[in-house]
């Protein structure tokens, strides 16, 4: 699962990203091109700290997603023929998008549309990512027209349908990701990758003097997130990035200069899980304690591939315990006693927090 970073140029982009990934790429340089700088970060889950106590495993391992950064783009362009190689190509790979926009003051760093406006960059970035899938929507179509011209084909009649449902919306000026999509018409389009499709995290890039005004901004912004599949966070991009080159000593003494709680931060990220549509179940043992990240509504035997694909071959059963249970009792053993532990089957739904064991053979 890959989260990409977009935005207009010097707008804290590569900050952001440095923040997030504990990477030291050169900020304030203009990420050339083509460039594409990639980092993992682990999700942060108290669950995995509990856990840990129980268990005290020898390893342990957090939920992922892979961050990407790529240069800015400023969107301007009006010719149809051009909008594809303004916008970086890599982030059409990118399973969500976070849209850094910049909110800081800062006279020594001209913005390149000449003033700090905040509501004007994001819709600018949205109609951006609208027009791109409206000149490959319609590109297609024409393909499909003269296709159907000459030959009947049940396959393509399908294909028209979806590529108009999409036509319709994008023509009206509205992201894809507005539209409940069936598994079948998400086949069809997948090859696509509508930039507009795709969840949207908008990180508003606030200054170090605006943090004490956080709660102003995030009321301001709040009617962003109420679009489908659309989440805002502010952050001050450059203030985490220097707080994660600290020690956590110093970290510590900072934050609480400054009034911030790292549970901002870490919001960020899980935020960014929850857009992708992902959950995480444990599993716990004294080799191991480990979050798995699977799609929320997937079954327990398809869950348990993403373990191992024999788990899923041999499915037999899984037994499950909730988070909270075990936590209460902080031993398996009891809550098992307790009757905590129940034995699902291969068409359970595996929830957020279940703490697994899966049986199988192979
Ligand atoms: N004052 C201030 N400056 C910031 C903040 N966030 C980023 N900057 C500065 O903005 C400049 C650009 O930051 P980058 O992270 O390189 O921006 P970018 O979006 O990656 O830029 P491109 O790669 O050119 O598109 C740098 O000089 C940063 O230090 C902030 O919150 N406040
Ligand atoms: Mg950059």
């Amino acid at each position: 699962m890959i989260i990409g970073i977009v935005g207009l140029p010097q707008s804290g982009k590569t900050t952001l990203f440095n923040a997030v990934c504990g990477a030291r790429q050169e900020t304030g340089g203009f990420t050339a091109a083509g460039e594409v700088h990639r980092g993992i970060v682990k999700v942060p889950d108290d669950r995995i700290d509990v856990l840990t106590e129980i268990y005290k495993p020898k390893k342990i391992t957090h939920a992922e997603i892979e961050w990407m950064d790529v240069a800015g783009f400023t969107g301007e362009t009006s010719d149809r023929n051009k909008v594809d190689s303004e916008l970086p190509t890599a982030v059409r790979e990118a399973d969500a998008l976070a849209h850094v926009v910049r909110a800081f003051e800062d006279d020594n760093l001209p913005h390149p549309k000449g003033s700090v406006d905040a509501m004007r960059d994001i819709r600018a970035l949205e109609d951006e990512l609208i027009f791109s899938g409206l000149v490959l929507a319609e590109k297609r179509m024409e393909k499909i027209e003269r296709r159907l011209k000459v030959v009947k084909d049940d396959k393509v009649e399908k294909e028209k349908a979806v590529i108009d449902k999409c036509l319709e919306q994008l023509n009206a000026d509205k992201p894809l990701r507005d539209l409940d999509f069936s598994d079948d018409e998400m086949k069809t389009i997948r090859g696509f990758q509508f930039l507009s499709i795709k969840p949207k995290l908008v990180v508003i890039n606030i200054g170090e003097d605006q943090l004490s005004k956080r709660d102003e901004v995030e009321a301001e912004f709040a009617s962003i997130a109420d679009a489908p599949h659309c989440m805002v966070e502010i952050v001050s991009a450059k203030v985490q990035m220097e707080l994660g080159e600290l020690d956590p000593d110093d970290r510590k003494m900072f934050m609480d200069d400054l009034g911030i709680t790292e549970s901002a931060f870490d919001r960020l990220i899980r935020k960014s899980y929850k857009l992708l549509g992902l959950i995480s179940f444990l599993t716990g043992g004294e080799k191991e304690v480990h979050a798995w990240t699977i799609k929320a509504g997937m079954t327990a035997q398809k869950s348990a591939g993403v373990i191992h694909k024999d788990f899923e071959k041999g499915f037999i059963k899984a037994e499950v315990i909730p988070y909270d249970k075990l936590a209460e009792v902080m031993s398996e053993a009891e809550a098992k006693k307790r009757g905590w532990m129940r034995l699902e089957g291969k068409e359970y739904i595996v929830k957020d927090g279940d703490v697994i064991i899966f049986r199988f053979n192979v």
